[in-house]
């Protein structure tokens, strides 16, 4: 079964890079999701996700939605927005944010307060999954978050400490207190709420990404 305690950050933005790389190197650009390379994604790596099989035109109202610099392919940046906004909004933390959501619900059906749904398509030999590396970046965060939902400074080292060692090595606080500042979204609360731990993860995870497409 799926141990919760293996579900840490690298290895699940690590798991997300190597399912993005799969389909983007099927045809034309390998760094780029086009139509046909994201809509097989969609089908076999998000099917627990999905309600039903979308096609059509929901399909392209999704890829649309996705496709952020319309250049008519899906890059890393836009497709790891698209899987952070989802979760963000599984996690009922956007709503009534922005109004040009809707297409990406498409790709929902998480259920905010059970995680049933996705560990139900976790199969013993299948724990890297997509869909459980998504729930697995939402179980970081809230393993540390505490009871409020949000991370303060010491809650954010920890967190670092604990999923990224070795970054930030002797300025781990000052790194820290600039994050908190730059990704302190609307509320400027000076505490990482969800969504704007899960704009430091895509910030993350691209960084990976160039430094894993580089080797
Ligand atoms: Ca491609
Ligand atoms: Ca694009
Ligand atoms: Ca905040």
């Amino acid at each position: 079964m799926c141990d919760r305690k293996d579900l840490t950050l690298l290895p699940a933005l690590s798991a997300i890079i190597q399912t993005f790389e799969k389909y983007a190197s099927v045809q034309g650009d390998k760094d780029k999701l086009c139509k046909a390379e994201l809509k097989a994604l969609i089908q076999t790596e998000l099917a627990p996700m999905i309600k039903e099989a979308k096609g059509g035109r929901e399909f392209e109202e999704l890829f649309n939605a996705m496709d952020l610099n319309k250049d008519q392919e899906v890059d890393f940046l836009e497709f790891m927005s698209a899987l952070a906004l989802c979760t963000c909004i599984c996690r009922g933390k956007s709503q009534n944010q922005n109004s040009s959501l809707p297409p990406l619900h498409l790709l929902l059906f998480i259920s905010s307060s059970s995680s049933a749904p996705i560990m139900s398509g976790c199969e013993e030999e299948s724990c890297t999954t997509l869909p459980v590396c998504i729930y697995g970046l939402a179980i970081v965060f809230k393993s540390h978050a505490g009871a409020d939902g949000k991370l303060n400074t010491g809650e954010l080292t920890q967190l670092l400490k604990e999923e990224l060692p070795g970054m930030g090595g002797g300025n781990m606080q000052q790194m820290v207190s600039q994050m908190l500042t730059e990704l302190d979204g609307k509320d400027k609360d000076g505490l990482m709420d969800f969504q704007e731990f899960m704009q430091l993860v895509t910030v993350y995870a691209c960084v990976m990404y160039e430094m894993m497409s580089q080797e």
